[in-house]
């Protein structure tokens, strides 16, 4: 073995060093682009950008004024749909334990809300929850990119603003 390839794994550790120290250099191999994480028990976790949600089915939902909250127009996409993506059962492979599957959401405060599996299925609550990323047709930014809209709730309390984190699992599994 050569000190060309000794070389070669310094300068790439140095690499890997710098795109630690500074992001933006890494872009490639490690998009640092404001993503969500999307984790069903036993599922790979999956991850999605902006770029991602706009390419799954969209959503809009028109809320009216709500505690603090403007009435406004969100757009984004269901909740369901993105666990149906990480691998959650839905509609008849809904039954059995998966009737215990909790979906918590998870903010970058450590904010969390929890939601069961059943009350979001089509087939059963079908209850309509939003990951919102754009309010009134402008990207959200200010309070973080992706935020969940509750239309539903009659105080805005799980309406989590800055998600990073979707997890689903059954009660024992999911903390
Ligand atoms: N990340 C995060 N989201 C959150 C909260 C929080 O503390 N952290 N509070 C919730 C509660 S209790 C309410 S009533 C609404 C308040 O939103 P507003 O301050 O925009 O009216 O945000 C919800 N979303
Ligand atoms: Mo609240």
């Amino acid at each position: 073995m050569g000190s060309g390839k000794g070389h070669a794994r310094s300068l790439s550790a140095a690499f890997a060093l710098a795109c630690v120290a500074w992001p933006a250099l890494g872009r490639d191999a490690a998009p640092s682009a404001p993503s969500i994480r999307v984790l069903v028990d036993g599922r790979a976790a999956i991850t999605l950008d902006r770029a991602a949600l706009a390419a799954m089915p969209r959503t809009t939902v028109n809320t009216p004024a709500i505690h603090h909250e403007p009435a406004a127009q969100w757009q984004g996409v269901a909740l369901e749909e993105l666990l149906q993506r990480a691998g959650a059962p839905g509609g008849e492979h809904l039954r059995g334990h998966a009737m215990t599957t909790i979906v918590r959401v998870i903010a970058a405060d450590h904010y969390q809300v929890v939601f069961s599996l059943g009350e979001l299925d089509p087939s059963l609550g079908h209850e309509p929850v939003l990951l919102a990323d754009t309010q009134d047709g402008h990207a959200l930014t200010t309070s973080g990119p992706f935020r969940l809209i509750v239309p539903g709730d009659r105080r805005p309390a799980r309406w989590v603003r800055s998600v990073t984190t979707v997890e689903a699992g059954s009660d024992a599994s999911v903390h």
